[in-house]
């Protein structure tokens, strides 16, 4: 398989989750803003959409969309610890969780990476806006160890890729207690370890 990332980017969170399951797998970087790989294919036509992540699965199918991507490696390479199976209730409540990362978190951090946005904009609506939504989920850590509960789980891959933007952007760790004692524990998870190592992420 072959993963098409970007340097801390939500394609992280794939490389977690392939790292979490000890998959072999190849790894493309690529240039966003001229949608061009590593090798200098063209991005648009791996994937039309231009952004990653994009996985090149062993099936030789090309695959988009964070969330399902994630979801897809857990069910493909049997890791029901990482999302339970159809039937057991607490897959909903991954899923429950992964859907707010990528729909609300995820999406609500993307006008803050976007040139267009003016400044003041992004400090007046957007920044406002998703430190409501770590507000809401720095409670649930609360006494959750992770976000599904006692075991780490797929959202929580995609949540430490967002804390990390939040760091990037300055916001004051302070506020949130239990966010922060999450990500200082994720941080020396051997799969995030090495998945940080392997995009040379300091
Ligand atoms: N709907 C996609 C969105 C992925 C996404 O927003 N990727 C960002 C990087 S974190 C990207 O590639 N942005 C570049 C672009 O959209 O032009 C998913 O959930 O995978």
């Amino acid at each position: 398989m072959k993963l098409y990332y970007t340097k801390g980017a939500c394609s992280l969170a794939v490389r977690i989750i392939i790292n979490e399951l000890g998959l072999p797998s190849e790894y493309e970087s690529v240039d966003l803003k001229t949608k061009q790989t590593a090798t200098g294919q063209d991005f648009l036509s791996i994937n039309p959409k231009g952004a990653v992540p994009v996985l090149l699965t062993d099936d030789n199918e090309f695959l988009t969309e964070n969330a399902v991507i994630q979801q897809y490696l857990a069910e493909k390479y049997h890791a029901p610890q990482l999302l339970p199976p159809v039937g057991d209730f607490k897959r909903y409540r991954v899923l429950e969780w992964q859907n707010y990362i990528t729909t609300e978190l995820h999406k609500g951090f993307s006008p803050l990476f976007n040139p267009i946005v003016p400044q003041d904009i992004k400090e007046q609506i957007f920044i406002p806006l998703v430190k409501t939504k770590l507000n809401y989920v720095d409670k649930h850590l609360h006494p959750n160890k992770y976000l599904a509960g006692e075991n780490f789980t797929l959202p929580d891959a995609y949540l430490f890729v967002i804390i990390r933007w939040a760091l990037y952007y300055k916001f004051d760790m302070d506020k949130w207690p239990y966010l922060s004692r999450y990500h200082a524990e994720l941080k020396e998870r051997k799969s995030i370890k090495q998945s940080l190592e392997e995009e040379h992420i300091t």
